[in-house]
């Protein structure tokens, strides 16, 4: 499905970007389903894991498989092919669920995540600790609007930092990086990426946001990093409603736990 290229840009590069990998009538039915998960954060009966700005206003939701936000054409979106596929094909076919968030950015809002790795908020990783990560995830920010608003230093994920990074780190975590470079995201194209990648989000107000943000993990069934969190995703119901590409990823979750 990919071509080594895209593969090898993966694994060098720590990111390769799909264009237009969601169809027009996906991402029709994406963005409603966003719309209705942050209508219910903001709804009376709340919930607790959505991300929210000092004034209050949602930048993003954490755990969307959540029963009380929980949205099929999501769920299901997380087996299309031109995710799943391509995540398989990039780090194998043996895979475990991780993570379902959604960032969104509502108008007069502007939000600023600092420059991080996300195993190690702070950046420091040891060069081998990176180098046994080039293929042990894959995490996606899958566009469903214009979105500009994540920045990466390309080949980052396999190294430790240079001086200049580190001092960039300490010194200004939220300004600039050497060789940092915008990700520019058209409604429909997904970024795959390493998230050791040094990288920040960053969206100006006014920038309408609407992005699966998702990650998976290659399967190791001796490393645990299951069930001890997200508890209701173990809840049969839940499981038995799964589509078929679904299982084995929640399985093998289920298993790792
Ligand atoms: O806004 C983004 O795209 C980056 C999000 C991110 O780095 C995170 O959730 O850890």
């Amino acid at each position: 499905m990919l071509t080594q290229a895209e593969r090898d840009g993966f694994r060098d590069l720590g990111y390769v970007i799909r264009r237009g990998a969601l169809s027009g009538p996906q991402i029709v039915e994406y963005r409603a389903a966003v719309d209705r998960v942050v209508a219910r954060c903001e709804g009376p009966d709340g919930y607790g894991d959505a991300r929210r700005g000092s004034d209050g206003q949602i930048w993003g939701v954490n755990n969307i498989f959540h029963p009380s936000v929980r949205e099929p054409a999501l769920l299901s979106s997380l087996g299309e092919r031109e995710i799943l596929g391509v995540i398989s094909d990039l780090v194998g076919p043996e895979l475990q669920y991780h993570l379902c968030t959604l960032l969104v950015n509502p108008a007069g809002l502007s939000y600023r995540l600092r420059w991080h790795r996300d195993s190690a908020f702070d950046g420091d990783m040891t060069e081998a600790a990176l180098q046994a990560a080039l293929r042990s995830h894959v995490q996606l920010n899958g566009a469903l609007r214009r979105d500009h608003c994540l920045s990466i230093v390309p080949g980052s994920h396999r190294r430790v930092m240079t001086p200049g990074e580190r001092d960039a780190m300490q010194t200004d975590p939220d300004g600039p990086m050497p060789g940092q470079m915008a990700v520019q995201l058209d409604a429909g194209d997904i970024v795959f990426y390493n998230s050791n990648l040094l990288h920040r989000g960053d969206c100006a107000e006014g920038d309408s946001r609407q992005t699966l943000h998702y990650a998976v993990l290659a399967h190791h069934p001796d490393a645990p990093t299951g069930p001890d969190v997200q508890t209701w995703l173990t809840d049969p119901a839940f499981l038995g409603t799964l589509p078929p590409p679904l299982r084995a990823l929640f399985g093998n979750w289920l298993r790792s736990g």
